[in-house]
């Protein structure tokens, strides 16, 4: 179930991931972005929305959905990537359809991976139409996670330690 206002716990407390890569995260509103951050950065998970760009802990660059929903913003996506070592195009396996055009991967010249988020409220069906998004968006893998039950992120955190 999404919590909009309300506070999520977390499965564990483990100390903060040493990032040592520096990621960007980009996925429409709601994707789960934010809470992606905050569950990586052992914060409490709070909704709120993202009205500019947040950066945690100097290594997880959170954006808000509208830049790239509206056409007009995206070239921000590109101009805040520059300083990012790895492209996290997030997607929701919720929502049908996606907001990644074909091939978007391709236009930020740098790493892609691609992070399916609420794996906790998804069907397997929902979860590999949305790996077949992010894929054709040009994601290089594909990770599967919950930030509510905390699944999925040592692949993610083995992938960035490899990189
Ligand atoms: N059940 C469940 N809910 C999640 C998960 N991740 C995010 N949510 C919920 O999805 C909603 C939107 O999450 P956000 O992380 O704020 O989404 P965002 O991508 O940052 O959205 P913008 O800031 O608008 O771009 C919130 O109500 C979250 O609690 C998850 O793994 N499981
Ligand atoms: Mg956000």
């Amino acid at each position: 179930m999404m919590a909009d206002s309300s506070t999520l716990s977390q499965s564990n407390n483990e100390p903060i991931e040493t990032l040592n890569k520096k990621l960007i995260l980009i996925g429409r509103t709601t994707a789960g972005k934010t809470t992606l951050c905050q569950h990586i950065c052992r914060e409490e998970l709070q909704y709120a929305k993202t009205q500019a760009v947040q950066i945690f802990k100097d290594s997880l660059i959170d954006t808000p959905g509208e830049y790239l929903e509206i056409r007009h913003y995206r070239g921000a996506l590109h101009v805040t990537s520059s300083d990012a070592d790895i492209i996290v195009l997030v997607q929701d396996p919720t929502e049908e359809g996606t907001m990644f055009p074909p091939a978007y991967a391709g236009s930020f010249a740098k790493p892609a991976v691609g992070v399916i988020t609420k794996q906790d409220m998804a069907t397997p069906e929902q979860i590999e139409r949305a790996r077949q998004h992010l894929l054709a968006a040009g994601a290089q893998k594909v990770f599967v996670t919950s930030s509510v039950d905390g699944t999925g992120f040592e692949a993610l955190y083995d992938y960035l330690n490899q990189q």
